[in-house]
């Protein structure tokens, strides 16, 4: 049994998340289990204050020490083993795939979700055992990012997933963007389904995935390309792809978008 323990003054939040979809389904079936403690039932003033002006002055606020680090405590409290604490922020190191797995070996995380300007420092070099983004753009506090990482590390777990292939078929799992998908009907407004995907001929299904995975990757992230050694068959599906022009009509969107801001 997992367990994601969330600091939050915003516990509504993760309780609604926690009560939807895989993450739901993952509870229910004892895989993990979700708890929130709110540092405002720690604050020393009948008011519930867990904010204050930061030292050296400046706009916003600062969140306090102290309700937040008796709130660590209660979390720890709760747990028979050790604790990970995690802090979410713009500062942390960016979780990616790669990185996740160092999440992932820890029985108990408390994810610490700060608001306002941020935490007081101390708290990090006292009770924080790693900090993490997720990505370059800024979010109004941690509890989104928290929702992620429950989310990702959830969808891990052996048996969270109805069907077990998609952990394993899931986008960067192998490095690469997922193929596109079609269900019914045949034709929409004129678009016809890719014939190959109606041909019954798997193994030209197969070849046609892992072409269009290739190329959407080439387009879209060259960066992800980059990291791969490719084997002989997938270069000679990827030169097929960039000779073929209309492939990829979203990216040729995607690109004149670009271009256009920045002429
Ligand atoms: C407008 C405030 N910013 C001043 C330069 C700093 C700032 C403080 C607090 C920016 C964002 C936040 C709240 N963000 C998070 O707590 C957070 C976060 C994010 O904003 N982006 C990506 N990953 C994360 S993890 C936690």
């Amino acid at each position: 049994m997992r367990r994601y323990t969330c600091i939050t003054l915003f516990p509504d939040l993760i309780a609604s998340f926690g009560d939807t979809g895989i993450v739901r389904r993952a509870r229910v079936a004892g895989l993990i289990e979700l708890a929130t403690v709110n540092p405002r039932t720690f604050a020393d003033d009948a008011r519930g204050t867990v904010d204050d002006a930061p030292y050296g002055g400046g706009p916003g606020m600062v969140m306090m020490a102290r309700p937040l680090r008796l709130a660590i405590a209660a979390a720890r409290a709760r747990q028979p083993g050790p604790s990970h604490v995690v802090y979410l922020s713009p500062q942390g190191t960016p979780l990616t795939e790669a990185t996740l797995p160092q999440l992932a070996q820890h029985e108990h995380l408390v994810l610490l979700c700060g608001r306002y300007e941020g935490i007081d420092e101390r708290v990090v070099d006292a009770d924080v055992d790693s900090e993490w983004s997720i990505g370059d753009f800024v979010l109004s506090g941690g509890e989104v990012p928290a929702m992620a990482v429950i989310d990702a590390l959830t969808r891990r777990l052996e048996g969270a997933l109805g069907d077990e292939r998609s952990a394993v078929e899931d986008s960067f799992a192998n490095g690469l963007l997922d193929h596109p998908h079609y269900t019914r009907p045949e034709i929409i407004d004129g678009m016809p389904v890719p014939p190959v995907l109606m041909s019954g001929n798997h193994a030209a299904i197969a070849r046609w995935r892992r072409q269009q995975a290739l190329g959407r990757t080439w387009r879209r992230r060259p960066d992800l390309l980059a990291q791969l050694e490719l084997t002989a068959a997938d270069r000679t599906l990827l030169e097929e792809y960039r000779a073929g022009a209309q492939n990829d009509s979203h990216d040729a969107d995607n690109q004149a978008k670009i271009d256009g801001s920045n002429r």
